[in-house]
């Protein structure tokens, strides 16, 4: 990495910006122009990231910097050992900028708003103009989503994926959805079945850099949650594609499905295992929905599984990152409920008698994966009804998964998990008695507790504190339409039965670090 002593413009990538078609690269002049990638103390450390997620970053932008060399562009690569490397983003700026003497610094805009901070600080401290633009491997840009939001009441994502599929035509036959239908979500809910359908997913095998990585990620951060061995995860775009094809190929047709079900001893079933890949910029969205098209109309998949993967990518996550921009900075702050209890320990040690969710937090250690329903149904869920704080939550999530970026982990969390947004994300909280996570998985019959009962010691935590749940935030959720079979279900109830829920809930909450 010869160093000429200046040059024109400095492109600077971040970690999550890994596509060679990155916008702040397009006019990349391999003559005058230089690319910055630094592997940072502050970003492995602004939260305590599961070692996986740091070993695949650092790898995946070390393989990524050697494509580009390849190509013959000039690379100021800072390894996170590096004596020289200040630790942060903008010391490594002002190092480059002294080094270079660039004329100004080209990138595509941050995906969260805490780097988009420390740029706007250094475009008034650092004396070279910085270039910030449009992120375009988003389908949906930040404004035209404010223009989306402005002036409706309901940001009910639902409306927004219909614009996304007349905007992609992904799925239209003029300006028609194909089927008939925008949704098939209905076919979507079968239960776990040990004998259901799931092919073994394609092998990575690690190569030097990786190998090389995940000893330095082991030294450097000891003590973070989560296990290293086992690595598997793509780090180039050549080896996330065959992931993906592999995906459309094999298991898309039962993605659908088995897309709600949880099954002990299988954290993947038939889901992608594309959100890594697609967040730090190896797999592209549009890219691979087009795939999935392509299988649904060559015959290979049906449309309930095609139209639901679409769905995630061009209503969910666009619509995900476009509520982080339009609510941030207060959405970080937001708890609708009030509530206030720490986060237990078993969301750390998985120790715990409540089988799903130390079957979840076992795997999420172990991967530094979960699926969606296993993170919104069964820790997401557990926090929402034991009143954990919010942000607490946010940050578990933030550290403990491979695919965690603020951008779209928050809203996920903070909106569509804790309903700590009041309603902007979801129409009602994701509150759920045992009953539905013995309906969807078979973790209840490895469980201490019965999912039958619901008070008494050995009552599943999930029933006693689902209606404990509602009956303590009655005064902010009775006036939500969709809970009124709910309440008048509680309101049925025979008052004893009702005290001793009560009672059965408080007991478990006073001794919830026991547990
Ligand atoms: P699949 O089930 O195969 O879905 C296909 C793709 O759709 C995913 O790869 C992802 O790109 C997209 N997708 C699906 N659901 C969502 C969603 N709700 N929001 C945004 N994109 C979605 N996703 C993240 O990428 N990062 C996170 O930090 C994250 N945190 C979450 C926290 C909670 C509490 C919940 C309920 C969901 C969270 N999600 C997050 C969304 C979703 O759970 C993951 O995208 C998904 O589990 C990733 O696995 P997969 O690639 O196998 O997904
Ligand atoms: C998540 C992460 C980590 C752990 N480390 C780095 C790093 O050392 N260098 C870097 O450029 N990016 C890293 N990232 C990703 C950034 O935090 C990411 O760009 C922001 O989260 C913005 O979405
Ligand atoms: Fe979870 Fe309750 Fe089932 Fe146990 S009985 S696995 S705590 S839902």
């Amino acid at each position: 990495m010869g160093e000429a002593p200046s040059v024109g413009t400095m492109v600077f990538i971040l970690g999550d910006q890994l596509s060679h078609s990155i916008s702040s690269l397009e006019v990349f002049d391999p003559d005058t122009d230089v690319i910055l990638m630094c592997e940072v103390m502050d970003e492995a450390t602004y939260v305590r990231h599961h070692k996986k997620k740091v070993a695949f970053i650092f790898s995946a932008m070390r393989h990524f910097a050697q494509e580009l060399q390849d190509k013959g562009f000039r690379v100021r690569y800072v390894t996170i050992d590096d004596p020289r490397n200040t630790g942060s983003f903008d010391g490594e700026l002002r190092r480059a900028i002294a080094d270079l003497s660039p004329t100004r610094i080209r990138l595509t805009e941050p995906g969260e708003w805490r780097v988009l901070e420390i740029i706007d600080r250094c475009q008034s401290s650092l004396g070279t103009p910085i270039e910030v633009i449009d992120d375009s491997r988003f389908i949906c840009s930040r404004s035209e989503f404010a223009d989306w939001a402005a002036g409706r009441k309901d940001l009910v994502m639902e409306f927004f994926y219909r614009e996304m599929r007349r905007k992609t035509g992904l799925l239209m036959q003029g300006d028609q959805p194909v089927g008939g239908r925008w949704n098939f979500d209905a076919e979507n809910r079968k239960p776990a079945r040990p004998d259901m359908f799931r092919a073994e997913r394609c092998a990575i095998e690690n190569d030097a850099i990786t190998r090389e990585v995940i000893e330095l990620v082991g030294k450097l951060f000891p003590d973070n949650f989560g296990e290293l061995h086992d690595f598997r995860f793509a780090v180039s775009s050549k080896d996330a594609s065959l992931i993906a094809d592999d995906f459309v190929d094999v298991h898309l047709a039962e993605f659908g499905a088995t897309q709600d079900a949880m099954l002990s001893g299988d954290p993947i079933l038939n889901h992608s295992l594309l959100s890594f890949y697609i967040n730090v910029g190896l797999v592209d969205p549009l890219d691979v929905c087009r795939r999935a098209e392509r299988a649904y109309f060559e015959g290979n998949a049906p449309l309930n599984a095609v139209e639901g993967f679409i769905r995630q990518i061009i209503g969910w996550r666009e619509y995900m990152r476009g509520i982080y921009w339009l609510k941030m900075p207060e959405y970080g702050d937001a708890n609708f409920f009030g509530n206030t209890r720490p986060l237990p320990d078993f969301y750390w040690t998985g120790m715990t008698d409540m089988n799903c969710v130390a079957t979840v937090v076992g795997e999420t250690r172990s991967n530094a994966y979960a699926h969606h329903i296993q993170r919104l149904m069964v820790t997401g869920n557990f926090a929402l009804i034991a009143g954990v704080d919010p942000k607490q939550v946010h940050q578990w999530y933030l550290e403990v998964y491979a695919d965690a970026y603020e951008w779209v982990e928050m809203p996920n969390v903070i909106g569509m998990s804790q309903f700590a947004d009041g309603g902007i994300v979801g129409t009602k909280p994701y509150a759920a008695s045992g009953n539905y996570i013995s309906r969807m998985s078979d973790y209840c019959d490895g469980c201490g507790f019965n999912v039958k009962e619901r008070t008494g010691p050995a009552a599943c935590p999930f029933n006693h504190l689902y209606w404990d749940f509602l009956s303590r935030n009655r005064s902010l959720l009775a006036g939500n339409r969709r809970l009124a079979r709910q309440y008048a279900t509680w309101d049925r109830m025979d008052g004893a039965v009702r005290r001793d829920i009560v009672k059965t809930a408080a007991r478990f909450l006073a001794a919830l670090h026991g547990y």
